[in-house]
């Protein structure tokens, strides 16, 4: 765990508007992606600060963060670690920065289509808006049935509940369904799926 005074420098840095956002134990935020710059941190994670209902820019910290931000569009920095981020409603621009990042759809009240491989804005159904998704690895969707389709990378995609349709395209993918009847394509490469009744390009 990294101490504190990391977002203290982040901050600072914000306010130059540069290009890249580096910080002590951190890499940049996804080049091309949403950035932070120029909008103001208003809820920072490293400061014990909580995401709202309205409009958040928000900043992760280093470590592992689990960040959920409601309503309102959302700009939402993952930054390094492991984090695990859930827009909710409204459009949102989220970039899971370093790390093995999931982007979760989970309690969506209906059914989303979600592919990481679109770098715009996407239009993911249901009430969650039209999401920019950068620098994730893995996908989580929705309890109803959802169309989720990954990248050219290795990706974990969580179907769950629901009659799915996944794409892992390019990459060794893991693909994971539950209840519902699961259409899954494993795409190229070497893919592992679990919990589907349909399984193509599986070994
Ligand atoms: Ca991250
Ligand atoms: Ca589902
Ligand atoms: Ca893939």
């Amino acid at each position: 765990m990294l101490p504190r005074r990391i977002p203290l420098v982040i901050v600072s840095t914000l306010a130059v508007a540069s290009a890249t956002l580096t910080t002590s134990g951190s890499a940049p935020a996804t080049a091309g992606g949403p950035t932070c710059f120029g909008a103001g941190i208003t809820v920072n994670l490293g400061l014990g600060q909580h995401p709202t209902g309205q409009r958040d820019v928000i900043l992760g910290t280093a470590g592992d963060d689990v960040i959920f931000a409601f309503r309102g569009d959302d700009l939402i920095c993952g930054m390094g670690g492991h984090d695990t981020i859930q827009g909710g409603g409204g459009d949102d621009m989220i970039d899971g920065g370093t790390g093995a990042d999931q982007v979760s759809y989970g309690t969506s009240p209906k059914a989303v289509t979600v592919s990481l491989a679109i770098s715009g804005p996407q239009l993911t159904g249901g009430a969650t808006g039209n999401d920019t998704l950068v620098g994730f690895e893995d996908l989580s969707g929705s309890p109803y049935d959802d169309t989720l389709t990954g990248d050219s990378n290795g990706n974990y995609i969580r179907a769950r509940r629901g009659d799915d349709t996944v794409d892992g395209a390019a990459g060794q993918d893991t693909i994971t369904a539950s209840l519902g009847t699961d259409t899954c394509d494993g795409g190229p490469d070497a893919d592992w799926a679990r919990g589907c009744e349909v399984l193509t390009n599986v070994p």
